[in-house]
């Protein structure tokens, strides 16, 4: 092929065109200007590209791209310039890594004669995303850029996802192309499916009498769920779905257990504690399931496709390195299967207690508001949440029926994910409602992402659920901390006592008035709930409405999450109430 008009900006917008890339979200700046010039071109020619999505901060494009790789399965990308459009785009990198999200985050570099000359808008952005990466690339010649974009969209992908970054110098995208270097061959070949391995799990599980499966996010990104629907039938296995797990198993399945760990469900926790066999299907044993005496006395086995997961926070015996669809679908062709009444029965009786029954009172209860948005909604949506209490509830109070419907930031625990994940979860699948349940804290950590909302018309349904209060961390403080409340009221002014921890429900004035954002961003119609009678009615309004609403619920502010298995203790010494 004859590259010799092309530039490195033409070979850019190729690359992504031939891997089907339909969206970037992203921030502009000097050291990307070349790719921004070369798109437009393209866009001016009326020939095919992707669609440039602009976001008010780089951190928002980021998670935006992060919401669009959760809620499709497909690669998300982001597109920001250098310096601090690099650095502000480390914590949805960092939040990608947590979670292993396909993504691909470009960043402008000064040129590659600058480099190390401490340049305007220069960082080491390469130093700064190795921890917190799967792979990083610096590309300083443009004969690289091709294959290294291939590269880069081929490892984000495969094995066990995660985030990739691509650094461009600002000279490469401005080069012409002469000829290109051929792709390296690094890349070990897969290892092939260890049958016998497969089949020490397959006996240790037919040997269990109270086996549970965990199944963690590598059920969803493997696309694994029907698989695991079919394999818990026929091993009549109750199965744990992780924080990342949720929608894997429908929630009114027999054998779903529901979340486990801290603010895990009762059938979970329960199930785990008097377990004597754990099969891990792509999880990470994260502390807040894997709890004090977690594999106490137990047999855990571990299926994963990464072999670095295994043994390292809990020692797995038997254990294997697998796709879990080839060991899903080996595990069903074994022609085994298990019979258990007696266990079954028992987390029956256990399911009865998931959701756990709330209290009502003068305040709104933030459980009934996730009940009824999950009616509302048939447990269809696709749900979006920030990080605290709120995420929590809905954890536990929305009914999941489908993998990829659950939006939430994980490993990371990133307050400020929820608005612009929100909108990259409607890029991604714009024909299911999507729904953000936020808190009062975390929406104002990307407030400024309203723009881009409504700019793009962008029908999301939001929710803070207004606490006044930095809740999660309050609720810690009035179970562990003997009830002080540091910095954790957003009621709190200048001149409040700073000893105050009066959880007075009508103090909310220094709040920022959430409903006068309508006056600030044209089209977004907003309202505000506080009576428990008009909740109902009001969550209905904002479903029904077809553009993005924005309603302003006062919750009960002093609710707190429960069960909660505290930090330091087992699943048994679970708080229920
Ligand atoms: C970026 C970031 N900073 C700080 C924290 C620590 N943190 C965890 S939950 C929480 C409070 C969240 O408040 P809000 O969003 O109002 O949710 P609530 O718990 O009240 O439902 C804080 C400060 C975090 N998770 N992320
Ligand atoms: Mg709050």
């Amino acid at each position: 092929m004859n590259h010799s008009n092309r530039t490195g900006a033409g070979v850019f917008w190729d690359v992504l065109g031939n891997l089907e890339v339909a969206y970037l979200f992203g921030h502009t700046g000097g050291a990307v200007i070349p790719l921004h010039v070369e798109l437009n071109r393209r866009m001016s020619r009326g020939e095919r590209a992707p669609r440039f999505v602009l976001f008010r901060q780089e951190g928002g494009a980021g998670h935006a791209a992060e919401g669009y790789a959760r809620a499709s399965g497909r690669i998300g990308v982001a597109l920001v310039t250098s310096g601090p459009g690099a650095t502000n785009l480390t914590t949805p990198i960092a939040d990608a890594y947590k979670d292993s999200i396909p993504t691909v985050f470009i960043t402008g570099q000064v040129p590659s004669f600058a480099i190390g000359t401490d340049a305007f808008q220069e960082v080491d952005t390469i130093g700064l995303t190795r921890p917190i990466s799967k792979h990083n690339y610096l590309v300083k010649d443009v004969a690289n850029l091709e294959w290294v974009l291939h590269e880069a969209f081929h490892l984000a992908a495969t094995g066990r996802p995660g985030p990739v970054v691509v650094d461009l110098c600002k000279d490469v995208q401005l080069a012409t192309v002469g000829p290109v270097n051929p792709p390296r061959k690094r890349h070990g070949k897969d290892t092939p499916f260890d049958r016998e391995k497969a089949d020490a799990v397959i006996a240790a599980l037919l040997r269990a009498e109270r086996p549970v499966v965990k199944a963690g996010g590598g059920i969803v990104h493997a696309g694994a769920a029907q698989l695991l629907l079919r394999f818990v039938e026929c091993f009549e296995v109750p199965v744990a779905t992780t924080f990342n797990a949720l929608g894997a198993v429908p929630f009114g399945h027999a054998c779903n257990l529901g979340m486990p760990g801290m603010h895990g469900s009762i059938p979970a926790n329960y199930a785990l504690r008097d377990a004597d066999f754990i099969l891990t299907l792509g999880g990470r044993f994260d502390d807040r399931v894997a709890v004090k005496d977690f594999a106490a006395g137990k047999c855990i086995a571990h299926v994963d496709i990464d072999p670095s997961e295994i043994g390292k926070a809990i020692k797995a015996d038997p254990a294997l390195v697998a796709d879990l669809g080839d060991f899903l679908r080996h595990a069903l062709a074994s022609g085994h299967s298990a019979r258990r009444p007696a266990w079954l029965a028992q987390v029956g009786a256990w399911r009865e207690r998931m959701p756990k029954p709330y209290g009502a009172g003068e305040s709104i209860k933030p459980q009934a508001v996730v009940e009824t948005i999950s009616e509302l909604t048939a447990g269809d949506a696709t749900l979006v949440t920030g990080v605290g209490q709120h995420q929590m509830w809905a954890t536990q109070y929305y009914r999941f029926m489908r993998p990829r419907q659950w939006v939430s930031s994980g490993g990371l625990g990133t307050m400020g994910f929820g608005l612009p994940a929100a909108i990259g979860a409607w890029y991604a699948n714009p024909d299911k409602p999507v729904v953000l349940i936020d808190g009062d804290g975390s929406f104002q950590m990307n407030i400024q992402e309203l723009g881009t909302l409504v700019a793009n018309r962008i029908p999301v349904k939001i929710f803070v659920l207004n606490n006044g209060y930095l809740g999660m961390v309050r609720q810690w403080e009035d179970m562990m901390d003997g009830g002080n409340h540091y910095e954790t009221c957003l009621s709190r002014t200048a001149e409040c006592d700073p000893g105050c921890v009066d959880p007075d429900q009508t103090c909310r004035t220094q709040f920022p008035n959430l409903t006068a954002l309508r006056f600030v961003y044209p089209r977004l119609k907003t309202l505000r709930v506080r009576n428990p009678r008009a909740m109902p009615g009001t969550v209905r309004e904002a479903l029904e409405h077809s553009g993005p609403v924005l309603v302003d619920v006062w919750i009960d502010k002093v609710e707190n999450v429960l069960p909660m298995v505290q930090p330091g203790r087992a699943l048994g010494e679970m708080i229920e109430a």
